[in-house]
Formats: C-alpha cells, structure tokens, sequence
C-alpha cells in the first residue's frame, strides 16, 4: 500500500462582501499582483483567475467581485459574476472581513450552508481587531459549530496563505490531471491585466461615483526593443466626469498614468511609455453592447 496523497485539482471561489480583502488574498496565494486592490468596496468587476500549482494539486482561485443587493447599472453583472462564479466552484472561501457588520456576514453564510458546495469561512483583516473584540458575527459561527481561520493578509501573508491552503486543499476533488496547462499562472491576459491596472490607478486617484463609471479600453499595445507602447481609452459614462478626470492643466490624468505605468512596468519588466485619453460613453454601464465589449459579460463556460 502507499500512502501517497492523491492529486488534486478544483475551482475555488473567492467570496464575500465588497471590500473584505478578496483580490489582496489571490494576490499573496499567487505571489503576483494579478488582481487590483484600493481602499475603495466594488473594485472587483470581471473575475480575476489565479492557477496555484503544485506537486499534489492545481488550485484555481477565482477572485469574485464582492457580493451586492443593487441591480442598477454595472451592479446586475456583479451580481451575476459572483453567482456564476460560485455556481462553477468546487470549494467556495467566504471571507469576512472583521469589521464587517453581522447581517450581510451571516446572510452569505446561510446562503453556504443551504447549499451542497463545500465552503471554509475565512475571518480576514483580524488585525483591525484591538485586543480581545471579536468580530459582530462571532457568535453566528460558535453557535453554528462553523470552523473558521483568522487571517492579516496585509500583516502576515505568508500565514494566512498557508492557514487557506491548509482548509481548502482537503476539500478539492481528486482528480487524474490538472484543468489548466501547469506552466499557467493565470488566465488573465496581459492587456486585461494592464487595463486593471490603469482602472487600479483611477479608483485610487478618482472620488465619488465617478470610478464606478470608468472602465479602460486598451487601444493600443505595441512592444518595442527596449519599451512597450501602450494606449488606453478611460471610458467615463457622464460627460461632466471629463473635466475631472483630466484635472487642471492635466494634473489627475498625469498622476493615473504615473502611478499606473509603474505596476506596468513591474509587471512586464520593460521600460512602457503609456498614453491616456478620456472617452465618454454616455450611460455605458447600462448598455449591454458595450459592456459586453468592455468585458463586462458573465461567461458562457
Ligand atoms: N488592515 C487590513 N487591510 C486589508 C487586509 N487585506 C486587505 N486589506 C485592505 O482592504 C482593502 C480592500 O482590499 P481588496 O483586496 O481590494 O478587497 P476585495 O474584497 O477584493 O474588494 P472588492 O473587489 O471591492 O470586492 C484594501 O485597502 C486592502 O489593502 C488585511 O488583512 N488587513
Ligand atoms: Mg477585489
């Protein structure tokens, strides 16, 4: 007899509310920056798909936007992302984040237990929590007998990587082979990785709504010998976004590019020269035909 562990390999859903630490969690599993994070809820839109690959196991963490009851605008495509994305899981993460408040905390997790995928509940940002407070949905968990891990990814990655594995690994189906290509690390591709980081720019330099109604559009993407060309168009919805999103004589939009072309550059390992322009769309983020070119459309598969 051997006493081998058997191979592994599973879809894992990254869920919970707006904001509990979801995207910052694949990032550190994947060592990569591979999905956008800001202080900002709702960064998330399209699912962000990170390959873990292992000697005993293929772990594909899907990075979902956070969970939401709104239906109007881009909100209906959030809200059918993360149901797909949790429909197609084998194991589903809820993170919770510990400030987070008690109601919607418990409303996912009794949405997990009706149903049949198997689901860890992750307690994240624990650092927040001074002393000997507990988070408001404390007694849900204890009274329900659910085990939990508590994570700081921002304080100790490393741990909280290993805390989630440690959960997540036992509940993955065996299986003969992995589902993705193992040289893979992400499904993403580049010029989506790099429209991220341009709206990651934008959500950190932008206030109110109106990063909520920008979405980029990669024009152009030229590599060069020594520098790669890109040029991306900030979709805005409303017209009187312009002038704010370019800033006077310029100032916003320059700081978008700067701060974005330093991720770019971090993650192609190139020198980039990188061109912004503002487009306006009005009312896109109810247009089906231009979410959809956007990107914005749940998967057929
Ligand atoms: N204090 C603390 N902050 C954290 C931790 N993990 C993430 N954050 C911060 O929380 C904020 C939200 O993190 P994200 O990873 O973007 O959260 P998300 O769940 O992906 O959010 P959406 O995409 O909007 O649903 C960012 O400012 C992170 O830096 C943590 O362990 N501790
Ligand atoms: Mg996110």
């Amino acid at each position: 007899m051997t006493s081998e562990k058997p191979y592994r390999a599973g879809f894992v859903a990254l869920v919970g509310q707006p904001n509990a630490g979801k995207s910052t969690l694949l990032n550190a599993i994947l060592n990569e920056k591979l999905s956008i994070v800001s202080a900002k809820p709702q960064t998330t839109r399209a699912r962000v798909t990170g390959i873990l690959n292992r000697d005993d196991a293929q772990v594909v963490f899907v990075d979902a936007p956070g969970t939401l009851k709104s239906t109007s605008g881009i909100n209906q495509f959030l809200q059918d992302e993360v149901a797909d994305v949790m429909k197609k899981a084998d194991v589903v993460c809820a993170l919770l984040a510990a400030d987070a408040p008690e109601e919607a905390s418990i409303e996912l997790m009794k949405q997990l237990q009706a149903g049949k995928t198997p689901w860890v509940a992750i307690v994240t940002k624990i650092d927040i929590l001074g002393g000997t407070r507990t988070p408001k949905f404390f007694t849900y968990l204890m009274e329900n007998s659910i085990p939990f891990v508590s994570i700081s990814t921002a304080k100790r990655p490393q741990e909280a990587v290993e805390e989630v594995l440690s959960r997540v690994l036992p509940l993955l189906p065996e299986s003969k082979a992995p589902l993705f290509d193992p040289e893979l690390y992400t499904t993403q591709t580049v010029r989506q990785i790099v429209a991220e980081y341009v709206r990651e720019a934008c959500f950190d330099r932008l206030q109110q709504e109106i990063p909520y109604g920008l979405a980029v559009r990669v024009q152009e993407f030229k590599e060069e010998e020594t520098i790669t060309k890109i040029r991306c168009e900030l979709v805005i919805d409303k017209e009187n976004h312009k002038a704010i999103v370019i800033g006077a004589k310029g100032a916003t939009i320059k700081a978008i590019g700067m701060q974005a072309r330093e991720s770019i550059e971090r993650f192609l390992g190139t020198k980039v020269f990188l061109e912004l322009h503002v487009a306006v769309q009005e009312g896109w983020t109810k247009n089906p035909r231009i979410m959809k070119e956007l990107g914005y459309v749940v998967a057929k598969n």
